[in-house]
């Protein structure tokens, strides 16, 4: 199998090509982190580089994030281990105003394989919303944004959860491509992690489990 057609069709933005790729590969043997962290993602973010000399244009980014998509989906079940005792709750949503969801879909998937909870809560999700998972007992939420523009839905959440006494009911978790360890001390998120592994182990860290 050329994994080359999973790059090409994130790119292109051929579903067919990456879903058949993909699934080849696994039916081959190649292990789903191979196939995300030398492939799918490094795909996108070659989209990502073009969109930014202006050779892509929405569009594109949109038939290559489905692209993308197909492909996870088939690596989804794999990453994610079945009948484990979940080592706690966590409420993902990508911020309000925000409708990247590919690396919040990441993220939700290696903690899912962390054996935590996960309540994904979509995208454009509203601080009050936040909250209310909270209510509902979650450990932690979790917000990704994208956008430099959705960032301060961030600190709105943090200080909403503050406003109804339930700050010390969670911990608050932070990332996606524009967030920082910085932004994450100025609003007083208890952490940041860079990529969607490491948002895995954060989480477990902060729960001390
Ligand atoms: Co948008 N977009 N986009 N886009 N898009 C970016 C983010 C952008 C950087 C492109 C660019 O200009 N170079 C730019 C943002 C600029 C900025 O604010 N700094 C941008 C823009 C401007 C926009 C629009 C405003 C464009 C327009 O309409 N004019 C618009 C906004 C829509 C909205 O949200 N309201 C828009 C729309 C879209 C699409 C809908 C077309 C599509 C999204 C489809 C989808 O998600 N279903 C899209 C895409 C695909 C991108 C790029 C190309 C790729 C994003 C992606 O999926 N990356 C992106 C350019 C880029 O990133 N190079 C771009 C792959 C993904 C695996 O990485 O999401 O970073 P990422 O997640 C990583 C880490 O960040 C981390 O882990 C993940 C995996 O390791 N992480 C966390 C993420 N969340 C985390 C949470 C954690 C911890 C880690 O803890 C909780």
């Amino acid at each position: 199998m050329d994994l080359k057609q999973v790059y090409e069709g994130v790119i292109n933005g051929n579903q067919k090509a990456v879903a058949e790729g993909v699934q080849e590969a696994l039916d081959e043997g190649v292990s789903p982190s191979t196939i995300l962290y030398d492939y799918l993602i490094p795909a996108m973010s070659e989209v990502g580089e073009r969109f930014e000399r202006n050779e892509f244009f929405v569009p594109e980014m949109l038939i290559a994030a489905r692209a993308m998509q197909s492909g996870l989906a088939l690596i989804k079940p794999l990453l994610v281990e079945s009948g484990v005792e979940p080592v706690g709750r966590v409420a993902i949503g990508t911020v309000k105003g925000d409708l990247h969801d590919i690396g919040k879909n990441l993220v939700s998937m290696m903690m899912e394989g962390a054996g935590f909870e996960v309540v994904d809560m979509g995208v454009d999700t509203s601080p009050d919303s936040f909250v209310q998972a909270v209510r509902d007992g979650v450990d932690v939420v979790a917000m990704s944004a994208l956008l430099t523009t959705t960032m301060p839905s961030m600190k709105t959440t943090v200080d909403a959860l503050v406003e109804a006494g339930l700050r010390d009911n969670a911990k608050v978790l932070i990332g996606g491509a524009p967030v920082t360890q910085a932004y994450a001390d100025q609003i007083g998120a208890d952490g940041y992690a860079p990529d969607a592994s490491s948002a895995a182990r954060k989480a477990k860290e902060l729960l001390g489990v």
